[in-house]
Protein backbone atom coordinates (compact mmCIF):
# COMPACT_ATOMS: atom_id res chain seq x y z
CA UNK A 1 0.00 0.00 0.00
CA UNK A 2 1.36 3.31 -0.83
CA UNK A 3 -0.20 6.48 1.47
CA UNK A 4 2.05 9.43 -0.30
CA UNK A 5 0.64 11.30 -2.79
CA UNK A 6 3.40 12.35 -5.67
CA UNK A 7 3.29 15.31 -8.02
CA UNK A 8 4.74 16.40 -10.82
CA UNK A 9 8.35 17.68 -11.17
CA UNK A 10 10.94 18.82 -13.61
CA UNK A 11 13.46 20.86 -14.30
CA UNK A 12 14.60 23.37 -17.25
CA UNK A 13 15.99 21.12 -19.77
CA UNK A 14 19.95 22.70 -20.22
CA UNK A 15 21.91 21.85 -23.46
CA UNK A 16 25.16 20.67 -22.57
CA UNK A 17 27.72 23.06 -23.18
CA UNK A 18 25.08 25.53 -21.53
CA UNK A 19 25.46 23.28 -18.52
CA UNK A 20 29.70 23.18 -18.83
CA UNK A 21 29.62 26.96 -18.80
CA UNK A 22 27.01 27.31 -15.86
CA UNK A 23 28.82 24.72 -14.07
CA UNK A 24 31.84 26.47 -14.25
CA UNK A 25 31.04 29.74 -13.05
CA UNK A 26 29.37 28.10 -10.03
CA UNK A 27 32.71 26.36 -8.72
CA UNK A 28 34.78 29.27 -9.70
CA UNK A 29 31.76 31.14 -7.35
CA UNK A 30 32.01 28.53 -4.46
CA UNK A 31 35.83 28.54 -4.65
CA UNK A 32 35.60 31.95 -3.52
CA UNK A 33 34.32 31.00 0.11
CA UNK A 34 36.83 30.89 2.86
CA UNK A 35 35.85 30.43 6.64
CA UNK A 36 36.61 33.73 8.13
CA UNK A 37 37.47 35.18 11.78
CA UNK A 38 37.35 38.84 11.47
CA UNK A 39 33.90 40.31 11.19
CA UNK A 40 32.54 43.55 10.82
CA UNK A 41 30.03 44.87 13.20
CA UNK A 42 28.23 45.87 10.05
CA UNK A 43 24.04 44.74 10.89
CA UNK A 44 22.20 42.27 8.59
CA UNK A 45 18.52 42.13 7.92
CA UNK A 46 16.68 39.63 10.37
CA UNK A 47 14.57 39.28 6.74
CA UNK A 48 18.06 37.81 5.36
CA UNK A 49 18.80 35.50 7.97
CA UNK A 50 15.61 34.28 7.66
CA UNK A 51 15.65 33.18 4.23
CA UNK A 52 19.43 31.55 4.93
CA UNK A 53 17.89 29.68 7.30
CA UNK A 54 14.66 28.65 4.90
CA UNK A 55 17.01 27.84 2.22
CA UNK A 56 19.28 25.83 4.68
CA UNK A 57 15.85 23.58 5.90
CA UNK A 58 15.45 22.42 1.98
CA UNK A 59 18.04 20.31 2.80
CA UNK A 60 17.18 16.40 2.04
CA UNK A 61 16.88 14.68 5.31
CA UNK A 62 16.48 11.08 6.43
CA UNK A 63 12.27 10.32 5.63
CA UNK A 64 12.15 14.05 5.20
CA UNK A 65 11.79 14.34 8.76
CA UNK A 66 13.98 17.85 8.73
CA UNK A 67 15.68 17.13 12.23
CA UNK A 68 17.20 20.39 12.97
CA UNK A 69 16.41 23.62 14.99
CA UNK A 70 18.61 26.73 13.62
CA UNK A 71 19.04 29.60 16.79
CA UNK A 72 19.44 33.16 15.19
CA UNK A 73 21.06 35.48 18.10
CA UNK A 74 21.61 38.99 17.64
CA UNK A 75 21.07 39.18 21.02
CA UNK A 76 23.87 41.23 22.58
CA UNK A 77 23.58 39.84 25.79
CA UNK A 78 23.29 36.32 24.43
CA UNK A 79 25.98 36.92 22.61
CA UNK A 80 28.34 37.34 25.34
CA UNK A 81 27.19 34.75 27.39
CA UNK A 82 27.58 32.53 24.30
CA UNK A 83 31.38 34.12 23.77
CA UNK A 84 32.44 34.01 27.57
CA UNK A 85 30.91 29.99 27.74
CA UNK A 86 33.24 29.15 24.82
CA UNK A 87 35.72 31.13 25.47
CA UNK A 88 35.97 29.35 28.73
CA UNK A 89 35.85 25.71 26.82
CA UNK A 90 38.22 26.57 24.23
CA UNK A 91 40.93 28.10 26.75
CA UNK A 92 41.06 24.51 28.33
CA UNK A 93 41.47 22.93 25.06
CA UNK A 94 44.45 24.93 24.32
CA UNK A 95 45.61 24.26 27.29
CA UNK A 96 46.05 21.02 27.69
CA UNK A 97 42.62 19.31 25.73
CA UNK A 98 44.27 19.45 22.43
CA UNK A 99 46.92 17.35 21.83
CA UNK A 100 50.29 18.24 20.56
CA UNK A 101 49.10 17.34 16.83
CA UNK A 102 46.35 18.92 17.06
CA UNK A 103 48.07 22.11 17.82
CA UNK A 104 50.36 21.98 14.90
CA UNK A 105 48.00 21.45 12.09
CA UNK A 106 46.20 24.56 13.96
CA UNK A 107 49.21 27.13 13.61
CA UNK A 108 48.68 27.80 9.99
CA UNK A 109 45.26 29.24 10.83
CA UNK A 110 46.60 31.22 13.98
CA UNK A 111 43.41 30.03 15.85
CA UNK A 112 43.52 30.62 19.40
CA UNK A 113 40.91 30.62 22.34
CA UNK A 114 40.15 33.88 22.04
CA UNK A 115 36.70 34.54 20.36
CA UNK A 116 36.18 38.01 19.95
CA UNK A 117 34.03 37.21 17.01
CA UNK A 118 31.11 35.75 18.42
CA UNK A 119 30.27 38.96 19.99
CA UNK A 120 31.43 40.84 17.01
CA UNK A 121 29.35 39.55 14.35
CA UNK A 122 26.55 40.62 14.10
CA UNK A 123 24.52 37.24 13.99
CA UNK A 124 24.94 33.67 15.12
CA UNK A 125 23.06 30.54 14.09
CA UNK A 126 23.46 28.22 16.12
CA UNK A 127 22.81 24.97 14.53
CA UNK A 128 20.60 22.34 16.85
CA UNK A 129 20.04 18.48 15.65
CA UNK A 130 17.32 16.62 16.71
CA UNK A 131 18.04 13.07 17.83
CA UNK A 132 14.37 11.95 18.23
CA UNK A 133 11.47 14.22 17.91
CA UNK A 134 9.46 15.22 20.44
CA UNK A 135 5.69 16.09 20.26
CA UNK A 136 3.25 17.08 23.42
CA UNK A 137 5.86 14.69 25.13
CA UNK A 138 5.44 11.66 22.63
CA UNK A 139 9.20 10.63 21.25
CA UNK A 140 9.29 10.24 17.43
CA UNK A 141 12.42 8.55 15.58
CA UNK A 142 14.57 10.71 13.50
CA UNK A 143 16.96 8.77 10.77
CA UNK A 144 20.80 9.91 9.89
CA UNK A 145 20.18 12.73 11.92
CA UNK A 146 24.46 13.37 11.62
CA UNK A 147 24.09 12.90 7.64
CA UNK A 148 21.04 15.76 7.57
CA UNK A 149 22.09 18.25 9.40
CA UNK A 150 25.29 18.26 7.92
CA UNK A 151 23.50 19.04 4.90
CA UNK A 152 21.45 21.50 6.43
CA UNK A 153 24.33 22.99 8.04
CA UNK A 154 25.90 22.92 4.15
CA UNK A 155 23.24 24.36 2.50
CA UNK A 156 23.68 27.31 4.87
CA UNK A 157 26.69 27.72 4.29
CA UNK A 158 26.33 27.71 0.47
CA UNK A 159 23.11 30.19 0.92
CA UNK A 160 25.29 32.65 2.90
CA UNK A 161 28.19 33.09 0.54
CA UNK A 162 24.93 33.64 -2.36
CA UNK A 163 23.98 36.41 0.02
CA UNK A 164 27.49 37.98 0.22
CA UNK A 165 28.13 37.55 3.52
CA UNK A 166 31.27 35.38 5.37
CA UNK A 167 30.41 32.68 8.38
CA UNK A 168 33.13 30.19 10.55
CA UNK A 169 32.04 27.12 10.97
CA UNK A 170 32.56 27.25 14.32
CA UNK A 171 32.92 24.18 17.20
CA UNK A 172 33.58 25.19 20.44
CA UNK A 173 34.21 21.96 22.45
CA UNK A 174 31.82 21.02 24.12
CA UNK A 175 28.87 22.70 23.40
CA UNK A 176 26.75 22.15 25.68
CA UNK A 177 26.94 25.31 27.19
CA UNK A 178 24.69 25.70 24.24
CA UNK A 179 21.75 24.28 25.20
CA UNK A 180 21.61 25.77 28.69
CA UNK A 181 22.04 29.34 27.33
CA UNK A 182 19.36 28.68 24.22
CA UNK A 183 17.13 26.96 26.88
CA UNK A 184 16.57 24.14 24.19
CA UNK A 185 14.42 20.85 24.82
CA UNK A 186 16.15 17.37 25.65
CA UNK A 187 15.59 16.32 21.85
CA UNK A 188 18.25 18.78 20.74
CA UNK A 189 22.24 18.64 20.77
CA UNK A 190 24.17 21.95 19.58
CA UNK A 191 25.80 20.60 16.40
CA UNK A 192 27.95 24.23 14.51
CA UNK A 193 27.76 27.84 16.01
CA UNK A 194 27.95 29.71 12.48
CA UNK A 195 28.90 33.56 13.23
CA UNK A 196 27.33 35.12 10.10
CA UNK A 197 28.09 38.85 9.11
CA UNK A 198 30.32 40.97 6.99
CA UNK A 199 33.50 40.43 6.87
CA UNK A 200 35.95 43.16 8.25
CA UNK A 201 37.45 46.02 5.97
CA UNK A 202 40.73 44.79 6.24
CA UNK A 203 39.86 41.02 7.06
CA UNK A 204 42.67 38.53 5.58
CA UNK A 205 42.74 34.73 5.64
CA UNK A 206 44.80 31.91 5.54
CA UNK A 207 46.51 31.65 1.81
CA UNK A 208 45.59 27.75 1.39
CA UNK A 209 44.89 25.65 -1.76
CA UNK A 210 42.20 23.21 -2.16
CA UNK A 211 43.19 19.94 -3.08
CA UNK A 212 43.09 18.96 -7.27
CA UNK A 213 40.00 16.94 -8.91
CA UNK A 214 42.28 14.17 -9.11
CA UNK A 215 42.83 13.89 -5.41
CA UNK A 216 39.63 13.85 -4.09
CA UNK A 217 37.47 11.58 -6.95
CA UNK A 218 38.10 8.03 -8.23
CA UNK A 219 36.27 7.85 -11.98
CA UNK A 220 35.24 4.23 -12.76
CA UNK A 221 33.92 4.69 -16.48
N1 LIG B 1 37.58 24.69 18.30
C1 LIG B 1 38.88 25.34 18.36
C2 LIG B 1 39.94 24.56 17.68
C3 LIG B 1 39.81 24.34 16.22
C4 LIG B 1 39.71 23.06 15.74
C5 LIG B 1 39.66 22.82 14.41
I1 LIG B 1 39.67 20.89 13.74
C6 LIG B 1 39.69 23.87 13.49
O1 LIG B 1 39.62 23.64 12.13
C7 LIG B 1 39.79 25.18 13.96
C8 LIG B 1 39.83 25.39 15.33
C9 LIG B 1 38.79 26.79 17.86
O2 LIG B 1 37.76 27.18 17.31
O3 LIG B 1 39.74 27.54 18.02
Amino acid sequence: MNDSSFIPYSRPFIEQPAMVKKIEAHYQFMDQRRSLREFSDKSVDKAVIEKLIMAASTAPSGAHKQPWTFCAVSNPEIKKQIRIAAEEEEYENYHGRMSEDWLDDLRPFGTDWHKEFLEIAPWLIVVFKKVYDLNDGEKTKNYYVNESVGLASGFLLSAIHEAGLVALTHTPSPMNFLIKILNRPVNEKPFLLIPVGYPKDDATVPDLTRKSLGEVSVFFE
